[in-house]
């Protein structure tokens, strides 16, 4: 069987490339099947990823998996949260988007860990043709570092130390970032919000435990 992975970021794909890696599966993106990518009205990113889930479900005729997320940082009500990506503005300046994210904590004299309390959220949204879909969220909590540390990973990674670790996201090794385990009652489990929210999508397809 065939899924569409309804993205066009080749982070989140590759991501999901190796999430679902021991799945009987033929994964395709947006991308290649050359799917527009439809507009984020959604307010929330439950919303987000239901619109795109559809979009490329109906689109294609396959079933369709959407992911939208976002770096929600405490200090600042949550921003950038669902506007993460667009932060980065349309020449995907992450570079700049982190630097913004200090300036803003620098403003409000946010120094300590504490102070710089962030979580990166995730929703999914696995939709068919028919209009139904099925929707999960995860997250992970954790504090934004300053300056950046690690070439691994994608967008904010490297300003994002999640709790009870040592090293930043981008410079974990994707197997530390978002690898799935199964544990002993059959739920998988992870250390990004990518990961968790596939733990949840696994546990609502599969509540017998792994297929
Ligand atoms: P699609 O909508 O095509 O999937 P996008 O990049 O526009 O791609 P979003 O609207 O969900 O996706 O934006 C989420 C942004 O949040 C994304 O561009 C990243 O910069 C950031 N983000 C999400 N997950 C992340 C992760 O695991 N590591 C680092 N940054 C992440």
């Amino acid at each position: 069987p065939r899924l569409v992975i309804a993205t066009h970021n080749a982070g989140k794909l590759a991501e999901f490339r190796e999430l679902l890696a021991a799945f009987p599966v033929e994964l395709v993106s947006a991308g290649e099947l050359g799917l527009a990518e439809p507009e984020e009205t959604g307010t929330t990113y439950a919303e987000n990823a239901r619109i795109k889930a559809e979009a490329a479900a109906i689109a294609s005729g396959l079933p369709a998996l959407a992911d939208d997320s976002g770096l929600a940082v405490e200090a600042l009500w949550g921003a950038p949260g669902i506007f993460s990506a667009r932060w980065a503005g349309p020449d995907k300046d992450f570079a700049g988007a982190m630097e913004r994210v200090e300036e803003d904590l620098q403003d409000r004299g946010a120094v300590t860990p504490d102070q710089r309390r962030a979580a990166f959220v995730a929703a999914l949204c696995l939709a068919w043709p028919s209009g139904e879909g099925l929707d999960v969220e995860g997250a992970v909590r954790g504090a934004i570092v300053w300056p950046p540390r690690g070439q691994l990973g994608f967008g904010y990674d490297p300003v994002f130390l999640p709790e009870g670790h040592h090293r930043t996201f981008g410079e974990m090794s994707s197997e530390e970032k978002h690898g799935v385990e199964w544990d002993w009652d059959g739920r998988a489990t992870g250390l990004s919000h990518r990961a968790r929210a596939f733990g949840e999508l696994m546990a609502a397809l599969f509540p017998e435990g792994p297929p």
